[in-house]
């Protein structure tokens, strides 16, 4: 394939509610897009997962433009021939920034599928044609109002709810839900908010039977991940730790982790995801999908990788309407807690483009 256009993109979208998390509060996503054009016509999309500041991961909306304009488009259209395949390995000297180069293997990938006529699903082996999905529930204002929005969530049909911690909103909250439905499953995200210290105060949470305690402690500290799982029995989850291949290997190994929650750009795209996902099926280790509060084109990629064999728990693959009133695709339904793998070609779905251009609050074509 040839690169013929590229048009970077940033869009904003205000989301139903506030989502308060440990690092923050989104009150609507401010997303990265990418569209690429081959030299044959054939269009590929792709949704950048940084947020708007570097809270979640060191990477951010504006950085990650201003890296994929000066180093990463030059070093890939300089190349002969591409292919999605051929993304990481010719972006390998850049160092880190996996949610930028994801931004732009993805594109690839779409516009190559589109060319085969083949489903993103089918090219990374998905054998399932729904998947069940959960919901992230942010930090609420209170516990009434938890309680509320979870019960809104049941009555959708979510088959698993996942609850945002963090110190001071915890125990309570988390009991409280699990008194009020005694066999949901439940698991808890404290997006890095704990320290080392805190193993006894977690521990507490193993009376609620949770299905995983996610990220409690910083990225960068595998060692204390290790420890705290020999204090708690809850198995722990990590998220923001989890950059790639490589680190899914150390933290396996250092046994800091039980349990992987795989999100495609910050491991770098889809390629190193499904690598994740079968060095975690050899080891006989769970994986879910984890979100970024998507538009429709980076929710429709998560949900075909979800699709497959070893994504064994439900993921943070919930439907449009849990985050966008108005979702820039064809929204995402949820039919008995479950949705439907896209089976159209690439990642089988298209911005509306009257839509995308009314919420673009900037954009620019790079010249070839
Ligand atoms: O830690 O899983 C996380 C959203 C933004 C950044 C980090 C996380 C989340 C979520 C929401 O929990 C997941 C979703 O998109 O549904
Ligand atoms: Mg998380």
């Amino acid at each position: 394939m040839k690169i013929a256009e590229l048009e970077l993109r940033t869009i904003n979208l205000p989301l139903v509610r506030p989502f308060r998390t440990s690092f923050g509060t989104q009150n609507a996503r401010e997303v990265l897009m990418l569209k690429l054009t081959t030299s044959d016509g054939i269009i590929g999309w792709s949704e950048c997962v940084a947020l708007s500041e570097p809270v979640y991961s060191p990477e951010y909306v504006a950085g990650a433009l201003d890296l994929i304009k000066r180093f990463l488009i030059p070093t890939l259209l300089a190349a002969e021939e591409l292919r999605a395949e051929f993304v990481a390995p010719l972006l390998e000297g850049f160092l880190g920034s996996p949610m930028a180069k994801a931004t732009l293997e993805t594109a690839l990938l779409d516009a190559q599928l589109r060319t085969e006529h083949r489903s993103l699903a089918d090219y990374l082996g998905a054998n399932k044609t729904k998947i069940l999905c959960g919901v992230s529930v942010g930090i609420a204002p209170s516990i009434p109002q938890l309680i509320e929005e979870v019960s809104g969530y049941i009555a959708d049909g979510y088959k698993r709810i996942k609850l945002k911690i963090e110190p001071g909103w915890d125990i309570i909250p988390v009991g409280e839900v699990r008194r009020t439905w005694p066999d949901i499953p439940l698991q808890v995200d404290a997006n890095q908010a704990y320290h080392r210290g805190d193993g006894d105060l977690l521990a507490q949470l193993d009376q609620f039977e949770l299905l995983l305690i996610e990220q409690p402690l910083n990225e960068h500290d595998i060692l204390g991940h290790a420890q705290l799982a020999q204090k708690v029995r809850t198995p722990i989850c990590l998220d923001e730790s989890i950059t790639s291949l490589h680190a899914a290997e150390d933290a396996l190994a250092l046994k800091a982790t039980t349990v992987i929650n795989i999100k495609p750009g910050r491991v770098g795209g889809y390629l190193e995801a499904v690598k994740i996902h079968n060095l975690c099926v050899n080891e006989g280790i769970p994986v879910w999908c984890g979100g970024m509060l998507e538009t429709g084109i980076g929710r429709a990629a998560n949900v075909a990788l979800a699709a497959l064999p070893g994504f064994t728990l439900p993921g943070d693959t919930s439907a449009s309407s849990r985050f966008y009133h108005q979702d820039i695709t064809d929204p995402f339904v949820m039919k008995d807690g479950y949705l439907d793998v896209p089976q159209g070609i690439g990642v089988g779905r298209v911005p509306d483009l009257e839509f995308l251009e009314s919420i673009t609050s900037y954009k620019e074509k790079i010249e070839i």
